[in-house]
């Protein structure tokens, strides 16, 4: 049991810091204002202060592909082509903000 306590309380230790870290951006839900499930430039803008995404093909939609080209250390995409188009969801949009703190 004093075991289980200890574990406990180094799990909340390492867990808060990251959790303050990530305070600092607008959750997925918050960010998608229009709640369509994808981010489009105006939100991933205002969410995304720095990340300077841009939308490079102008369909006013943030896709994996054009994420990665913003965003240094980023990996969202498989190899193929394809999945570069798809736009960037609720997953991508996590593994971005955990980018830009990586790189701050
Ligand atoms: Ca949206
Ligand atoms: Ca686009």
């Amino acid at each position: 049991m004093k075991i289980i306590q200890v574990i406990t309380l180094l799990t909340a230790a390492v867990a808060f810091p990251v959790l303050a870290q990530q305070g600092e951006y607008a959750s997925f839900q918050e960010a998608d204002k229009n709640a369509d499930g994808v981010l489009n430039t105006e939100e991933a803008m205002e969410s995304l202060p720095g990340a300077e995404i841009s939308d490079a093909n102008d369909d006013g939609v943030i896709s994996k592909g054009e994420a990665e080209e913003s965003v240094s250390g980023l990996k969202l995409t498989a190899s193929d082509a394809q999945d570069a188009a798809a736009p960037v969801g609720e997953a991508d949009y996590r593994m971005i903000v955990q980018a830009l703190q990586r790189n701050a």
